[in-house]
């Protein structure tokens, strides 16, 4: 029986709870029904170099299992994915064609959502952040327009079931929450909603804002 842990961060602002990348590697060990501990950190705990030797960039997620240290939340999501049914196909092409959503998500649509984000959240109050901004709006946009018209009446991204790939998509569109561009697109909007009422996501969730609330009443 393995033993599997992964980081987190013990406080994080109101604005990020519920975006935390943590969030993507607990839905998919929910959906893989996988127990895990939690290692938390605190405040200023990522720059140490005992978490440097489990991610170099300063950054949470990561994950370990039985000597395995892995980082990047793609990264982890797919092994866990490979292990598990429950969100990968078996055959050889599903499984390349979900990788490849899985890629398209943090590759191809992540990026501009996450300046737009950057900008919102971190730059809101200063000169450039208003001229910046409608080109950050317009590449979120078009890359939901097209994600949108692939998707089509699709309920999956890749078959007519929820794969890792429908999970890693779901964490994306959660970011521009601050904003109604997912919703101008009903296809999407539906598709995310579709993924965020299933249990474990629920159940994930749960998990990754109680150490907040914790943190807070302590
Ligand atoms: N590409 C990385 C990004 C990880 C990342 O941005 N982590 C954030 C939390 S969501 C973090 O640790 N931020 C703190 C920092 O960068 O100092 C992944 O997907 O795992």
């Amino acid at each position: 029986m393995s033993t599997i842990t992964i980081t987190a961060f013990q406080w994080a602002p109101e604005f990020a709870r519920g975006l935390v990348r943590d969030l993507r590697v607990r839905w998919a060990l929910e959906e893989a029904g996988l127990e895990y501990r939690e290692r938390l950190l605190g405040m200023g705990d990522q720059k140490s170099s005992e978490h440097r030797k489990r991610q170099p960039f300063e950054q949470i997620p990561t994950y370990e299992e039985n000597g395995l240290v892995l980082f990047e939340s793609g990264a982890i999501v797919l092994h866990i994915a490979n292990q598990s049914e429950a969100l990968m196909p078996a055959d050889p092409g599903g499984r390349a064609r979900v990788t490849a959503w899985i890629f398209a998500a943090l590759n191809s649509i992540e990026p501009a959502i996450a300046n737009l984000a950057e900008i919102d959240l971190f730059h809101s109050e200063r000169d450039w952040a208003s001229q910046r901004r409608p080109d950050l709006v317009e590449r979120v946009s078009g890359r939901l327009g097209q994600l949108s018209r692939w998707l089509d009446r699709r309920e999956y991204l890749e078959g007519d079931r929820f794969t890792a790939a429908d999970l890693m998509m779901t964490t994306v569109l959660r970011i521009p929450r601050n904003t109604d561009l997912v919703e101008q697109h009903s296809n999407l909007a539906e598709y995310r909603e579709r993924c965020q009422t299933r249990p474990a996501f629920r159940q994930a969730l749960a998990n990754h804002l109680a150490p907040f609330d914790k943190a807070e009443t302590a």
